[in-house]
């Protein structure tokens, strides 16, 4: 491939966050708490010890409900064209108030915040592209019946996705429903690592049964994705267009070798990964595997929700990060019973690794899962999320923080992957976010994690640029 090798014009190149990990403000403009912050405030594990790591919240974390115009303004700088980023949910409706019948009012005040924020990314030639879901369910539906567990959460997920199309459809054209519901089902019910931390393991939770309510959860997640498409293809998208998809999370699964195994647990990893929730969406059922492997426990649609579910995402939303050596004869049912490594036959590692155990870059990985994914699901790809957490970001201070030679390093061998993927093998891919425009509150790690191109010190709330970033848009110059 030659050097000259260019996006096409149409390709959304920028950044990715989300609200819990940026905004802190938990009370303000109305906003009631999410399970999260039930999660980092009152949870803790048998024991006594917090759920995460450092013992943080997401109160504070880069203070971007203030910063939202010195945020803006750094993705400008950054020559980004596009910015994915998620609504908070109980900041948009108003769950202060006990709901006798209906549904919840709207959050003026909420909308209003969020609105002024789209406005002044269209105004600096930004393209707004929304996540209604990025795991922040409010507390007070979590109380009511159970959240995700309750298939009464289809109807107000289906009312807060109208609020916003309303509200937000005029200028956002590009809509994402769920990020990752793999994380919300297995880490939150069935691993307890995420909020709201269930799981029948009594080592680290001592609610919920793991051996179903994964999979109830991830049913009433895809119901409640493919109704609020339903709505937005019937009321809203005939008049203000747009397109609007689901964003799943994938390693690229590849078999640790050649033997029919290890070849076919690989597929089983991306079935019970991927096909949880890819299969019913583009075509129309949990995978086979899935059937065979938990029987009656697997939820079943009936025909008039099938109709509903299958082609309910105009596009396939990608999220991925690494590549896993998968082999035969594992026992977790929530990633189908495979083992997994980065250690290849001979002994060598796949790639850097980076300071999270999970992570290791493998550049040719990307190219081989955007293939699969195209070939499996036939859609094109949006890349909602790919990024590096380096060992450097917490091993450094400012001002050689911002020498992240590992992230560098990430990012030129997955574009460079990316651009094989579309000229070299046709994969249409339409978008790249980098994840993450800021450092940020990384879940169960807290803020012991950096995924950010820009490193913040959480002492000022002050923005250093990394050298990705800069990397990043002289990249996105050089092939726009
Ligand atoms: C994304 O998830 C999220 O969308 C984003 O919010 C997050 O900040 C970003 O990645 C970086 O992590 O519990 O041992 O299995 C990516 C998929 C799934 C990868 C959960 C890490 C936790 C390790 N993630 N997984 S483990």
């Amino acid at each position: 491939m030659t050097e000259t090798a260019k996006l096409p014009a149409d390709f959304l190149h920028g950044y990715a966050t989300a609200a819990y990990q940026i905004e802190g403000s938990p009370t303000a403009v109305g906003r009631t708490p999410s399970i999260w912050d039930t999660f980092t405030h009152e949870h803790t594990k048998p024991g006594g010890r917090k759920r995460t790591l450092d013992g943080s919240s997401g109160d504070v974390a880069t203070d971007s409900f203030n910063k939202w115009k010195e945020d803006i303004a750094l993705l400008k700088s950054y020559g980004a064209k596009a910015y994915r980023f998620s609504l908070s949910w109980s900041r948009v409706i108003d769950f202060s108030k006990p709901r006798e019948s209906g549904l919840d009012s709207v959050n003026e005040a909420g909308v209003q915040y969020y609105r002024q924020f789209i406005d002044e990314l269209v105004r600096n030639g930004i393209t707004p592209c929304v996540t209604l879901y990025h795991w922040d369910l409010p507390q007070a539906l979590h109380e009511r019946y159970g959240g995700w567990l309750n298939r009464k959460i289809v109807d107000d997920y289906v009312h807060y996705a109208k609020v916003c199309f309303n509200a937000f459809g005029d200028v956002v054209k590009h809509w994402i429903t769920h990020n990752e519901p793999w994380c919300v089902s297995a880490l939150g019910y069935g691993y307890a690592r995420f909020a709201p931390g269930r799981s029948s393991n009594r080592e680290i939770s001592d609610e919920g049964d793991s051996s179903t309510e994964p999979y109830i959860v991830a049913h009433n997640l895809i119901l409640a994705h493919a109704y609020a498409v339903k709505a937005f293809r019937e009321e809203f998208q005939p008049k203000s267009g747009g397109v609007i998809g689901i964003t799943l999370d994938s390693s690229s699964y590849i078999p640790y070798d050649d033997k029919p195994e290890n070849i076919k647990a690989a597929q089983d990893a991306f079935d019970a990964r991927l096909g949880w929730f890819a299969d019913p969406i583009y075509k129309g059922d949990y995978p086979a595997f899935l059937h065979q492997l938990l029987g009656d426990r697997l939820p079943k649609f009936t025909p008039e929700e099938v109709a509903v579910v299958k082609g309910s995402s105009d596009f396939f939303g990608l999220n991925t990060y690494t590549t896993n050596l998968v082999q035969a004869g594992g026992t977790d049912e929530l990633n189908g019973k495979v083992k997994t490594t980065f250690t290849r036959p001979d002994g060598t590692q796949l790639g850097t690794q980076a300071h999270v155990s999970w992570l290791q870059t493998y550049a040719p990985g990307f190219r081989i899962l955007l293939n699969y994914l195209w070939k499996t699901y036939g859609k094109p790809i949006y890349v909602t999320e790919n990024g590096f957490a380096a060992k450097s970001d917490v091993l450094l201070s400012p001002p050689e923080v911002t020498h992240d030679t590992d992230r560098v390093e990430y990012y030129k061998g997955y574009l460079e992957a990316l651009l094989q993927a579309i000229h070299e093998d046709g994969v249409p891919v339409k978008s790249y976010f980098a994840w993450s425009l800021l450092d940020n509150f990384e879940w169960a790690d807290g803020y012991t994690t950096r995924f950010g191109v820009t490193y913040i010190d959480y002492e000022t709330q002050k923005r250093y640029p990394k050298d990705s970033a800069l990397f990043l848009k002289k990249w996105f110059e050089e092939h726009a």
